[in-house]
């Protein structure tokens, strides 16, 4: 039996450097009080390339090198844009009192009994090292070349999924040979299991993925630590146990489940784990379909205890709305917490270009072709416009609230020949006709 604390995607940065900082020393600090045999860090150390003299640089290398100074470490290169290749290479100069292995090539690597690691030259052992404590095999962030030239696939277009699978189930005959030997045989790995829930609720479905549940309990070990998905969960299997430790903080908002790292106790046929949490930082969201409410932000800033927690406040406005939104009078209702996030949507208001528009003769044509671009129905449209043209706006509030059809009666001006010009229908009635001839007569630029 070994004790293992497994942490995962630190993303340490300038940005991330509270939370992250907080949250691995707080781990490291449980996983030394607890005596753990070994620690792994199963990728996403960075959340992307770092200068040396960067803060962020200096706290991980101190922290790995805490706990380097309580026992041995394995790290496990992650995605290449959070933790480009090299950026670990430096790890193993740490010179603590146990070494730390950096594995970011396909390979299996042995704890000695002395607490010494001991990598397979190629992508596995050939026999199960003698003396071993621990067998890791580990698959770290992986290109298709790399995999293919591994395993020496050689259908190139075979999916990475595939050749990993592939690559997975030919380990087990050598986890089959280390359980025999009452050696644990763990597997470290970085990248998608299809069908996981992101830490955003988001089920990854799919085959593009790196990485299947049946491919990975294929791989015959009795444990999987894994890192990438910034959520905690695991998978079980006749008390074989796959687990993403997920992200050590809370790095962004909107994401679900506590966060934290995980203990494991592996032996060679049997496999205990539990979540240890850490401080990570307390999340709010606000979410309006309109714009902001601020009594309503008010309430819930005494409602869901704020002080100190991340809040974000979401809203969308119409372009023409936009001005109405009080930023500062939100920042003053959230004043307790410990940062606010304000992400106001505008939406735009949408015009289409109606061509000809501007060569039509009248301001009823405009309103015709207007209403063909815009697939509107052009008859209320047109009857509004005549009431609008005909009428003294007291004319019209009255007439709608008696409830009477305004077309009807706008008729009955144009007749009265009080303001006949934009009464121009396409099939036109006699009485039409009469009317633009008398329009006609009077103001000829009007036809
Ligand atoms: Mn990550």
């Amino acid at each position: 039996m070994i004790t293992a604390a497994h942490f995962s995607d630190l993303h340490f940065s300038g940005r991330n450097l509270d939370e992250a900082g907080r949250c691995f020393g707080f781990a490291i600090d449980r996983a030394i009080e607890r005596g753990v045999d070994v620690a792994v860090i199963s990728g996403d150390a960075t959340d992307h390339a770092l200068d040396v003299h960067s803060p962020a640089v200096e706290r991980l290398a101190r922290e790995v090198r805490r706990l380097a100074d309580h026992c041995p470490v394995l790290m496990l290169q992650g995605t290449f844009s959070h933790e480009p290749p090299g950026t670990l290479a430096i790890f193993r100069l740490l010179g603590g009192r146990h070494p730390v292995h950096v594995a970011d090539r396909i390979e299996q690597v042995a704890l000695t009994a002395e607490g010494r690691w001991q990598a397979s030259p190629l992508w596995r052992f050939d026999a199960v090292p003698p003396g071993a404590r621990a067998l890791f095999t580990c698959v770290p962030t992986v290109n298709k070349a790399v995999v293919a030239a591994t395993v020496g696939a050689t259908e190139a277009a075979e999916a990475v999924g595939q050749e990993l699978a592939a690559l997975l189930a030919g380990y087990a005959p050598i986890h089959a040979a280390a359980r025999a030997a009452g050696v644990p045989a763990i597997g470290v790995g970085h990248g998608t299991v299809s069908g996981c829930v992101t830490e955003h609720g988001v089920p990854m479905a799919g085959f593009d993925h790196e990485f299947t549940v049946g491919g990975l309990f294929a791989a015959g070990a009795q444990a999987f630590m894994l890192g990438h998905i910034h959520k905690h969960q695991t998978w079980d299997d006749g008390g074989r146990v796959i687990a993403y430790a997920g992200s050590i903080g809370r790095f962004h908002h909107g994401e679900l489940g506590a966060k934290g790292f995980v203990l494991w106790e592996v032996g060679a046929a049997v496999t205990r784990l539990q979540l240890i949490e850490t401080p990570a930082r307390r999340t709010v969201d606000l979410v309006f379909d309109g714009p902001p409410d601020l009594e309503r932000i008010r309430e819930a800033a005494q409602e869901l205890d704020i002080a100190g927690a991340w809040v974000r406040v979401r809203w969308q406005v119409g372009e023409e709305d936009r001005a109405s939104v009080d930023r500062e009078a939100i920042q003053r209702a959230l004043g307790a917490a410990a940062d606010v996030q304000l992400e106001g949507r505008v939406v735009p208001v949408v015009r289409s270009r109606a061509a000809g528009i501007s060569r039509a003769a009248s301001l009823r044509e405009k309103v015709r072709l207007w209403a063909r671009v815009t697939g509107s129905a052009e008859a209320p449209l047109l009857e509004r416009l005549e009431a609008l043209a005909h009428r003294e706006p007291s004319q019209i509030a009255g007439a709608i609230l008696a409830g009477e059809a305004a077309g009807e009666d706008a008729h009955e001006d144009v007749v009265g020949g009080k303001i006949p010009q934009v009464r121009v229908q396409p099939a036109a009635t006699e009485e039409d006709t009469t009317v633009l001839e008398m329009v006609g007569a009077c103001c000829p630029t009007l036809r």
